[in-house]
């Protein structure tokens, strides 16, 4: 019997745990909590703070994942949503692909947010190897949401900064191509505006801007996957989901700046999560 005493939505939450500066678990398991999910989180790796300051000290949780995904299939635990992120090896790949073999039900909805870098560069801790394995991912996932940067990898296409809607139609579509039904490539700069790119296999792709508030800050790509992940798990239309989390994040940004929070700590989430109940 699986393990679900409730009616309440499940998800397994695999990404690091940044003590500082707001992204991935720290970020995520609150937003996936306020709009009603169980979330179990399995931490990837634990780092002291995000890798966008000069120095951090970084934990690789690779060796100690297959152990506390065991116990996990002992509870015989079962997820509506798996949602994975921040990778920190080339074997944690593996790992997060069989952790989705075992646990993927038909009734269960795998987002997978490509996390290597933004801007054209990689993270501090991430390889061209990673990079190039991250795509093995993509057969098991449902949703995906890269931004320019990681969708450019996963197509093996050159990066570069602008992008026409034919151009990021054939980025999406190379994508789909390997496994995921729905792709939404992030944060694309449109002049004034931030624009995200929605792709669903059998339908027209959809474009949906927002006015670009302030610069560019870490960690909102991985809230941005968060609301997108818990709308999917909840059964949400995608493309409003898409709406909607573009329109928290640039609030979230606003915010930011009103209070004076420093680009590197992300955006002040926390003034705004009520309202994603
Ligand atoms: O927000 C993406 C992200 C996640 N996790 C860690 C990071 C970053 C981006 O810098 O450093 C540890």
């Amino acid at each position: 019997m699986e393990y679900r005493r409730n009616r309440q939505k499940r998800m397994a939450l695999i990404n690091d745990l940044s003590g500082f500066g707001r992204c991935s678990i720290a970020e995520q398991l609150p937003v996936i909590s306020v709009m009603k999910i169980e979330c179990c989180p399995m931490p990837t790796s634990i780092l002291s703070n995000h890798t966008g300051f000069e120095s951090f000290y970084f934990d690789d949780y690779t060796d100690r994942m297959e152990r506390y995904a065991a116990e996990w299939k002992k509870l015989n635990l079962h997820f509506d949503g798996i949602c994975t992120g921040f990778l920190g090896s080339c074997r944690q790949i593996d790992i997060v692909a069989d952790f989705v073999k075992k646990f993927k039900e038909h009734d269960t909805i795998v987002i997978v947010d490509p996390v290597m870098g933004d801007n054209g560069r990689m993270y501090k801790t991430y390889s061209s190897e990673t990079c190039k394995k991250m795509q093995e991912l993509l057969p098991y996932a449902d949703i995906v949401t890269p931004n320019l940067t990681e969708a450019c990898i996963l197509a093996d296409v050159p990066y570069q900064e602008k992008w026409s809607r034919k151009k990021l139609n054939f980025l999406a579509e190379k994508i789909a191509a390997k496994g995921p039904g729905k792709v939404v490539i992030t944060g694309i700069t449109q002049g004034a505006y931030i624009a995200n790119f929605c792709f669903e296999s059998g339908k027209e792709a959809k474009i949906f801007r927002t006015i670009k508030v302030g610069t560019q800050r870490s960690g909102t790509g991985d809230i941005f996957c968060a609301i997108i992940a818990a709308d999917a798990v909840n059964g949400d239309d995608f493309e409003k989901s898409v709406k909607k989390a573009g329109r928290f994040i640039k609030n979230c940004i606003k915010k930011s700046i009103e209070l004076e929070i420093p680009t590197e700590e992300g955006v002040c989430f926390e003034e705004l999560l009520s309202g994603l109940r």
